[in-house]
């Protein structure tokens, strides 16, 4: 039992980021604006219990954009990747990265979403990203749409939960795929997809729920990702097309839900939980909507506007590899009122007895990963890529420096899970370590969730040099890439 594999030679080592989070340059370059840049930073004195701080609703849009709200807007700002990325690029290559993730600021290409003709000064801007990869033979990953959306589609469409937005985001994949076809062959559709029913108006969906009557807008939420998934299945199908040695992904945020007690009351809360949570990729990847997700459509009045060849799609273009996001896991109990609420943000369970927790709550689990693998690769027996894994914390410089052991003892435990899940037979694509470089936090804005193993000197009221400084953890991560993740 005790025998370990070694990763493959081919193996993708490498970092993740997303447009909104890194480059700033919101209005630079010809760029519309997109949701993201409507996600002010809110001091986490202010912030509701679940630690978000991303309120985005009709109200808040329009005193935002009539100048009335007055806040600071570091999804605008980023790290400055829209200037630096040459510095940047530069410090992934010394550490030897094999590949980056990034994803495209749908809002450089089509400002308002829907017009005729992408803007040349975006693509070109890409280009150059693609070309300082290629230079160190860094592959790029990228991801469609990350958790953003051109405003103009939420504003004239209510975003996904308008079918015409179909067509405009399968004309801006084909758009990329054509231009960028000798540069990317890893492309992922939406990330994090499974987000969507619980943060919609934040994610790839661009749903503003309180345009919606109140009793429908569960519903609304499955109709808009009825429409994700045809959007995403007909990417697919063009990619294929377009670049026939690409691969498409689906990307899931990966929760695996454990049962507090042997209870079967607690195991069956925990399955439902994790059926909610690969219902996601098992239309992307099955080509259709599963069973026990129709039982709960009908017992709860919901039902999904389709077109007659809606099931074909889905089923003739399904993934060519599933790509998922793995931080933490949830413990859940179908006996709620007896046990201690997980304090993290985001997700709702209860903490695990057995597992320590983050700076913001979330349960550092890495045994979870090798459970996740084998779960998913049993479940689908499709190529599996890990491209997000990491953890948020606090980083203090000394002299200098930061001793960032606590990061790589995180990393260092994941990885040698994924080891096991390699040798149990998962196969394993590659790792893709979250932001690289410090970059914004998606859920609260700040600068000081830093995963990076690149220090980023701005602070969360935006201020500092911008000065880029190389953690302990680079130096580790190096070894890790060199050796083919032996030396650990
Ligand atoms: C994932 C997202 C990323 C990201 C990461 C860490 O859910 O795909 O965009 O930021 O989580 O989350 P956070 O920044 O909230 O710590």
């Amino acid at each position: 039992m005790n025998q370990l594999k070694s990763f493959p030679a081919n193996f993708l080592w490498g970092g993740a980021t997303a447009a909104n989070q890194i480059e700033g340059g919101f209005d630079l370059g010809g760029k519309g604006l997109s949701s993201a840049d409507m996600v002010a930073y809110v001091p986490k004195s202010e912030r509701g219990a679940n630690n978000i701080s991303i309120e985005v609703d009709s109200q808040r849009i329009q005193d935002i954009l009539s100048g009335v709200f007055q806040g600071r807007f570091p999804k605008r700002e980023g790290i400055d990747f829209y200037h630096s990325y040459p510095q940047d690029i530069h410090l992934m290559a010394e550490m030897g990265f094999k590949m980056l993730r990034i994803s495209i600021h749908w809002s450089r290409i089509f400002p308002n979403g829907d017009e005729k003709q992408p803007n040349e000064a975006g693509l070109a801007f890409y280009d150059k990203i693609f070309d300082e990869l290629l230079k160190y033979g860094i592959q790029p990953m990228v991801t469609l749409c990350h958790y953003e959306i051109p405003l103009g589609l939420v504003q004239k469409y209510n975003g996904f939960l308008h079918r015409a937005v179909v067509t405009h985001f399968v004309n801006y994949a084909e758009v990329l795929f054509k231009r960028y076809k000798d540069k990317v062959k890893y492309w992922l559709t939406f990330n994090e997809i499974n987000m969507v029913t619980m943060h919609s108006p934040y994610t790839g969906a661009g749903v503003i729920l309180d345009r919606v009557p109140k009793a429908q807008r569960e519903n609304a939420k499955y109709q808009a990702l009825h429409h994700q998934f045809l959007a995403s299945a007909l990417a697919t199908k063009s990619l294929h097309k377009i670049i026939p040695d690409a691969r498409m992904g689906c990307m899931l945020a990966r929760m695996l839900h454990y049962g507090l007690t042997a209870d079967p009351e607690d195991q069956r809360e925990a399955q439902w939980r994790n059926q909610q949570n690969l219902f996601y990729t098992d239309i992307q990847v099955r080509g259709e909507y599963p069973n026990y997700i129709r039982r709960y459509w009908s017992a709860n009045n919901l039902s999904l506007q389709k077109q007659r060849d809606d099931d074909i799609i889905l089923k003739q273009n399904p993934v060519d590899f599933i790509a998922f996001s793995y931080y933490m896991s949830v413990c859940v109990t179908a006996h709620k009122d007896q046990s201690k609420p997980m304090d993290g943000n985001f997700i709702e369970g209860v903490r695990n007895p057995y597992l320590p927790i983050s700076d913001w709550g979330w349960q550092i689990d890495p045994i979870g990963l090798r459970i996740a693998l084998n779960d998913l690769y049993d479940r689908y027996q499709k190529p599996l890529f890990i491209v997000e894994n990491g953890l948020g914390a606090y980083d203090k410089i000394e002299k200098g420096k930061i001793h960032d052991d606590y990061r790589i003892n995180y990393l260092r435990s994941h990885i040698c899970q994924m080891q096991e899940a390699v040798s149990d037979g998962v196969e394993l694509l590659g790792y893709l370590a979250w932001g690289p470089i410090d970059l914004v936090s998606m859920s609260t804005s700040e600068m000081s969730k830093r995963y990076g193993f690149i220090f980023v000197d701005i602070d969360d009221e935006g201020k500092g040099s911008r000065q880029r400084i190389r953690k302990d953890s680079f130096f580790w991560y190096k070894k890790v890439i060199a050796s083919n993740g032996t030396d650990l």
